[in-house]
């Protein structure tokens, strides 16, 4: 049989309150009876049971094959603690259900304070009006705050304004554009 492979992309307790607690069951017991779901870091392994398909749900993932996907995991986990992605983890079907990701960047500005930014937020369809969404946003930001970045920001569709917003998040006045610039020759 395959070793399943535990690696995590951080450490798991910074998720946790509690020490040692790797698994973090998401307490909302209506939704989470039989503690069927479970808030983590991304695994390694997490590619054999549809992390991608998930991401395919928010975008255009192209095809990523495993190797493709361990090379970036590596990269992601050796760059000093700078990228964090989370998963909700339906232990009954064994899939990845929910994700998004706290991106730091350090900066000489703010007495070489860092920056995050909430990336990739996907619930899988099947699994939307749980809070799930909410759950991970509500995590991305906390830990943003536990690792002492100065601001927290996001980009999102112009749809979702409002629901970002409704997690503190807000358009600064005379400070609230973003743009950008697609590179259609990179975009595989
Ligand atoms: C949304 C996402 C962003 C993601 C982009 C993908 C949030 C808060 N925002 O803007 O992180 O990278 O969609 O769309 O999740 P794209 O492939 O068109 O750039």
């Amino acid at each position: 049989m395959e070793q399943e492979n535990k690696e995590y992309l951080f450490n798991p307790e910074l998720l946790s309150p509690k020490k040692g607690n790797l698994c973090n069951f998401l307490t909302n017991e209506k939704i989470n009876e039989h503690k069927r779901y479970v808030i983590r870091p991304l695994c390694q392994d997490d590619y054999k049971i549809d992390y991608i398909k998930l991401l395919s749900q928010l975008t255009s993932t192209g095809n990523v094959s495993y190797e493709m996907f361990n090379d970036t995991f590596s990269k992601m986990k050796n760059s000093d603690g700078m990228y964090y992605i989370i998963v909700i983890h339906d232990l009954h079907c064994n899939r990845v259900v929910a994700s998004g990701s706290l991106i730091l960047e350090r900066k000489f500005i703010h007495s070489c304070g860092q920056r995050a930014r909430v990336e990739d937020i996907v619930v899988n369809s099947d699994y939307r009006s749980k809070g799930f969404g909410k759950t991970i946003v509500q995590k991305l930001v906390s830990l943003a705050k536990i690792l002492k970045c100065y601001k927290v920001s996001l980009e999102c569709k112009d749809k979702n304004v409002n629901w970002y917003t409704s997690f503190g998040f807000s358009k600064e006045p005379g400070n609230s554009n973003f743009m950008q610039i697609r590179f259609q020759e990179f975009d595989i």
